[in-house]
C-alpha cells in the first residue's frame, strides 16, 4: 500500500554534513521525498513534537538536542513507506545498528541517532501535519 511517512535528519547528522548521503540512501531504497525543508526547531516546538516522551528521564536532553541546530524534514512516499523507512534507519540505539542502515553508518548513540521516522500511519499523519500544510503536499490540489 502506498504510504507517506515523516523523515527528520537530526542536528547531529546535519553537523556531520551527511544529509545528502542520507537522501541518496533514501532514493536508492526507492523511497521518494515529495516535500522537504530545512529549519531549526525552537525548544517549545521540539517539546510539542516529542510530547509522548514528556515523562521520560531523557526528555529535557532530547529537547535540547533536537533544537540545537538545523534539521531537514521531509515527507517520504512509497509502498509500505513507514516500515521501509524504519528498516533503512535501523534501531534507535545507533551503537546496535547494523552497517548499511543510516543509524549504523551515521549515528553515535541512542540520542544522536541521525534520523527520525514515524512509527505508524496515525503518527505519520500527525507528524507530517506538524511540519507541512496540506496544500504543500502533492495531490492536495485538484487536477495535479
Ligand atoms: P525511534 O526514534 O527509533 O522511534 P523512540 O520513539 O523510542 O525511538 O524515541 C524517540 C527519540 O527519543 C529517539 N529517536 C531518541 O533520540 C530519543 N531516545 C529514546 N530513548 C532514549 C534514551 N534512553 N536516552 C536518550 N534518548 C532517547
Amino acid at each position: 500500500m502506498k504510504e507517506r511517512t515523516l523523515c527528520i535528519v537530526k542536528p547531529d547528522a546535519m553537523r556531520k554534513r551527511v544529509a545528502g548521503r542520507i537522501l541518496a540512501m533514501i532514493e536508492e531504497r526507492g523511497l521518494v521525498p515529495v516535500v522537504a525543508r530545512i529549519l531549526t526547531l525552537a525548544p517549545g516546538d521540539a517539546e510539542r513534537f516529542y510530547a509522548v516522551h514528556r515523562e521520560r528521564k531523557f526528555f529535557p536532553d532530547l529537547v535540547r538536542f533536537m533544537s540545537s541546530g538545523p534539521v531537514l524534514v521531509a515527507v517520504l512516499e512509497g509502498d509500505e513507506a513507514i516500515a521501509r523507512w524504519r528498516d533503512l534507519m535501523g534501531p534507535t540505539d545507533a551503537t546496535k545498528a547494523p552497517k548499511g542502515t543510516i543509524r549504523g553508518e551515521f549515528g553515535t548513540d541512542v540520542e544522536k541517532n541521525a534520523v527520525h521516522g514515524s512509527d505508524a500511519p496515525e503518527t505519520a499523519r500527525a507528524e507530517i501535519g506538524f511540519f507541512f500544510a496540506s496544500l504543500e503536499l502533492p495531490g492536495a490540489t485538484a487536477g495535479v
